[in-house]
């Protein structure tokens, strides 16, 4: 779609691209940010934007703070699936274990802390879609691994865990939120409002109570309601005796907030096998976009079968599709 400028965007565009120093770069991405209209014809050349505000306050930070550890950008994974959510918390609270048990990564597991040292991904089956997991080293007040930056931005999600076999679960939990906040990541529950500034990630996220076989896990469920109880919407699991898992499945993809959608050729029968997953809300033109990028400004209208349609009915390319609609992309 296309997005009208106004004429001082194009002024700092023009001192973006002549900017010497990552700060100066910075300075004129700001302004960019400011003088860009904020709607839904402009939310591509928002998300751009503010991936490079978030990329280049990054990178001036860390170099403030040393040497790096880690080449930027290193641990980059290549989008797969409905989605990413990422895995954090502090040491031992059983993050590889869940990755083990919900994929075919294989995660080493172990009763001793900072076992996990670097990304790992798996891919999760959700009846016929997958959820990219990554489950990542621990988070504590002096522990935070620089590419952690990385995954959480590129991330749709989060995961954040507190460890029922542990007294300090929840404090160890509340030091995870504090210490991503430093990073200016923000764990929010799903459904919240966008932040304003633009160096800034929030990550819908839900809190995975984790080893509920223990034998106080209950009295100190208790405890962590009463830390966490209204932050964000709580699942229980135990992924030694399995349960909670096929239940945390679910909420794993629901919290991505996509739909499936299924498309089809004129005169063939629809792919059922492979779904797009597009946002809910999403028009025939964002799926045609995901279909292929040319798609997304060419389509013109579509046939859609499907709960909210009548079979086979025509609509435009600003039509808002529904979960497990069938679709037909014209041009
Ligand atoms: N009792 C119990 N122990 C678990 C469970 N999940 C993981 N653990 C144990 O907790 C320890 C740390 O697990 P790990 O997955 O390596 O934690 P991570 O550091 O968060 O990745 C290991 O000894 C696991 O066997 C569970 O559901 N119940
Ligand atoms: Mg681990």
């Amino acid at each position: 779609m296309a997005v009208n400028l106004p004429p001082h965007y194009h002024d700092a565009d023009a001192r973006y691209k002549k900017a010497q120093t990552p700060e100066d770069k910075l300075v004129a991405l700001k302004e960019m940010w400011v003088l860009l209209p904020k709607h839904k014809a402009s939310e591509k050349v928002q998300a751009e934007l503010k991936t490079k505000i978030s990329e280049l306050t990054d990178q001036i930070e860390q170099a403030k703070s040393g040497p790096k550890k880690a080449a930027p950008g290193s641990y980059k994974f290549p989008r797969q699936g409905a989605g990413q959510i990422a895995f954090v918390g502090p040491p031992n609270a059983g993050k590889s274990q869940l990755l083990t048990k919900l994929t075919k990564a294989t995660p080493t597991v172990a009763p001793y802390p900072f076992t996990t040292r670097e990304p790992i991904p798996g891919m999760m089956d959700y009846e016929d879609t997958r959820v990219q997991l990554i489950d990542l080293p621990p988070i504590t007040a002096d522990q935070f691994e620089p590419f952690i930056t990385d995954v959480t931005r590129a991330a749709d999600a989060a995961v954040l865990f507190l460890d029922l076999s542990d007294d300090d679960g929840p404090t160890a939990t509340q030091a995870v939120l504090d210490r991503l906040k430093l990073a200016r990541r923000e764990l929010v529950p799903p459904g919240t409002p966008p932040i304003d500034d633009p160096a800034v990630y929030a990550l819908p996220t839900i809190l995975l109570a984790t080893k509920s076989d223990d034998e106080a896990a209950d009295i100190r469920l208790e405890i962590a309601r009463e830390s966490f109880g209204t932050r964000f919407p709580l699942h229980i699991i135990s992924a030694e005796r399995g349960d909670g898992l096929p239940e945390l499945r679910k909420t794993l993809y629901d919290l991505l907030g996509v739909m499936r959608i299924y498309t089809k050729q004129p005169g063939k029968p629809a792919d059922m096998t492979s779904p797009f997953t597009p946002l809910i809300g999403s028009t025939v033109s964002e799926l045609a976009g995901r279909v292929h990028r040319d798609l997304e400004d060419t389509v013109k209208s579509a046939r859609v079968w499907g709960t909210s349609v009548h079979d086979g009915q025509t609509v435009g390319r600003d039509h808002i599709l529904h979960d497990k609609d069938i679709v037909e992309l014209h041009t």
